[in-house]
């Protein structure tokens, strides 16, 4: 079907398919490097995640593994995925340009290589302490390990990522989020629930009283039901972070892997927002666990983009994306989670919204019904396939093309 008989349909039901188009560019996806090398980071030769309760499977070949080889991959990426988006860095990524450097001292000359390479492509940048992959959090605990030194060396942590987050931030002009997800829990039961929060609200005290300019760096804090490891009791829970949150108005980040599995986070979203200034979302795919599967066009994400539209959350919402899977060409995953979350965002403004509230309003659950049935086959694919065109990108899967000439190219020879 043709774009413009698309529009006329949408037009029928009072949706105009170019505001739509105009907000979705306004929208960045913060695309997470961590999908480009399952979670390693390059701190060391042949880094890999270790602890953290979480976990990459597969063993796709050609997975990046220096720092130019996954800024190529995130190049090829972005070439096939439409719009202006955001880098989501971890701090495990740091360059260290062959020096011995801890995390604790982590300053921004660590990160320079990466915060000009988003320069030359005019994209913001996101940061993440890293809270694994390291012999202090071996033990499964960091900010709130019971050992005072430990607690330090990643409260020092915490605080150098703030300020590398607002340094480049100045850089890029754009605000930077840095959200902290800690792996802190007990596989087993613990007999005490209390100590370990305790001080885990003192170590986020510590850092987040160290004076970083709220402009440029926004703090934002990621609880989790259950990990590998940590099945039975995680410290920073949704209620402890949501308190955390509302009690410093931070940024609650929302993990879609992070609830139980019939938890609709969609409905969270409405009420969060009364209280704290922002959101983060990790949009991702949880497949009974907090698997982190590459993002789909599927129900959950969906229902997550309708409620930002409807509710009209985009400005106060950041989104980022968070899955890992080493099963697929990992390019290809970065390009079918962003694409997928895009196409739900775009599905979202092509709401007959107004149709729908003002049935709402005069009780016509009826017609709210069928509103909501007749809207799912209209023609949105070829909404979004203009949307490609425009941004001269590949249009349908043509992409995939694309990235199987890439993969002979580039990664074979990894
Ligand atoms: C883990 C959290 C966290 C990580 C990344 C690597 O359960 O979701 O966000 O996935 O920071
Ligand atoms: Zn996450």
């Amino acid at each position: 079907m043709s774009y413009t008989t698309a529009l006329e349909q949408y037009a029928a039901l009072g949706v105009d398919t170019e505001t739509a188009l105009k907000t979705l560019e306004s929208v960045p996806i913060s695309l997470h490097c961590w999908q480009g090398d399952d979670v390693g980071g390059f701190e060391k030769a042949d880094a890999s995640l270790s602890g953290g309760g979480i976990q990459a499977t597969g063993n796709y070949p050609g997975k990046a593994r220096t720092i130019p080889q996954l800024q190529q991959d995130l190049d090829k990426a972005l070439s096939l995925i439409p719009g202006k988006h955001r880098l989501n860095l971890h701090a495990c990524y740091a360059d260290l340009a062959g020096r011995k450097i801890d995390r604790n001292e982590y300053s921004v000359a660590q990160f320079q290589g990466w915060i000009d390479w988003c320069k030359e492509r005019a994209m913001g940048m996101d940061f993440n302490p890293s809270y694994f992959s390291h012999p202090l959090a071996d033990d499964g605990l960091t900010l709130s390990h019971p050992d005072q030194a430990v607690r330090k060396f990643w409260i020092d942590h915490g605080i150098a990522c703030r300020k590398i987050g607002a340094e480049a931030a100045r850089q890029l002009g754009s605000p930077t989020v840095t959200n902290f997800w800690i792996p802190d829990g007990s596989k087993d039961t613990p007999f005490d629930r209390k100590s370990p929060r305790e001080r885990l609200a003192a170590s986020l005290d510590e850092i987040f009283a160290a004076p970083v300019d709220r402009s440029l760096n926004r703090d934002a804090v990621e609880s989790k039901l259950f990990g590998i490891g940590s099945e039975s009791y995680v410290v920073g829970s949704h209620e402890f972070y949501l308190a955390y949150a509302v009690k410093n108005q931070l940024l609650y980040c929302l993990d879609a892997g992070h609830f139980h599995p019939t938890e609709n986070l969609a409905d969270k979203v409405s009420s969060i927002l009364q209280f704290v200034p922002e959101l983060l979302l990790h949009v991702s795919r949880g497949v009974r666990w907090d698997s982190d599967h590459v993002v789909l066009f599927d129900d959950p994400t969906r229902a997550m983009m309708d409620e930002l539209v409807r509710g009209g959350f985009l400005g106060r919402t950041h989104i980022g994306l968070d899955f890992f899977d080493a099963s697929i060409n990992r390019i290809a995953a970065w390009v079918i989670g962003t694409r997928g979350a895009m196409k739900s965002l775009l599905a979202a403004l092509l709401e007959p919204a107004a149709l729908l509230r003002s049935a709402e309003q005069a009780g016509d659950n009826t017609l709210r019904l069928a509103l909501f049935e007749e809207a799912k086959t209209l023609p949105f694919g070829a909404v979004w396939d203009e949307y490609c065109r425009r941004n001269d990108v590949p249009i349908g899967h043509r992409w995939m093309a694309e990235v199987k000439s890439y993969e002979k190219s580039a990664l074979a020879g990894r």
